[in-house]
């Protein structure tokens, strides 16, 4: 089982990560984490990571495939994975594309969460204020939000004509939009597709 899970900022892309990976039993992976955790280092690539996020940009394609790469590599992929939040640039795609063509793997879905950004904004402030995580200020969140429609939304299109993309609203409570993201699964197992049922 590989999918990919992606959305604007704030989307709730890792909120629902976690319970996906959880029903297919498979690790979630998130870029967005694995960078958070390098916080606490005092590397220059670190130090580079953090002012990057914090200005709400993206960390450059080759720090951020190689990390992905090296995460891939650890045995509790051999049955699948779930990536929160990456790809996030066509070069990261190529990329991935041929990580998983070395494996002989392919993507079996890409669950896109779609959410008016009105809505997003309030949420990731409302986020900032508990988590003090420096890029949900009003000003990194503008930036964050237009890389998204600069970068990521073209990659939708790249998945939709590949046949693997799943479309879920985003938008409710978020034990909703699991169920809907679960239906939207079955659904598309239902018709065929490679995808097979999780645990529960
Ligand atoms: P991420 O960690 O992926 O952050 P995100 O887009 O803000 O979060 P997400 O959509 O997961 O939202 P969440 O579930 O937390 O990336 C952060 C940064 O890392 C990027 O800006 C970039 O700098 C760097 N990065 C990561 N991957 C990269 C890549 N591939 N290439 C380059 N750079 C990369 O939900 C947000 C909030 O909403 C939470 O408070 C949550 O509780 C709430 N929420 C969730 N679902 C809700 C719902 N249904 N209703 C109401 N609130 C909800």
């Amino acid at each position: 089982m590989h999918l990919l899970i992606m959305g604007p900022p704030g989307a709730g892309k890792g909120t629902q990560a976690v319970r996906i990976a959880e029903h297919y039993q498979i690790p979630a992976i998130s870029t967005g984490d694995m960078f958070r955790a390098m916080r606490g280092l005092d590397t220059p690539l670190a130090r580079q990571v953090q002012e990057i996020m914090a200005s709400g940009a993206y960390v450059p394609n080759d720090v951020t495939n190689q990390v992905v790469a090296d995460r891939l590599l650890a045995d509790d992929c051999a049955r699948g994975f779930l990536l929160d939040g990456y790809p996030r640039t066509l070069p990261q795609v190529d990329y991935l594309d041929g990580v998983l063509d070395e494996g002989a793997r392919s993507i079996d879905a890409v669950i896109s969460l779609a959410v008016d950004p009105d809505e997003l904004v309030g949420r990731l402030i409302k986020r900032g204020a508990s988590s003090g995580r420096e890029d949900d200020t009003p000003e990194a969140i503008r930036t964050r939000q237009q890389v998204y429609i600069d970068e990521t939304a073209p990659l939708l299109d790249v998945y939709r004509q590949r046949g693997v993309l799943v479309e879920v609203d985003g938008l409710g409570e978020v034990d909703v939009v699991t169920k809907r993201l679960f239906t939207a699964l079955d659904e598309r197992a239902g018709s065929g597709s490679a995808l097979v049922g999780g645990t529960s």
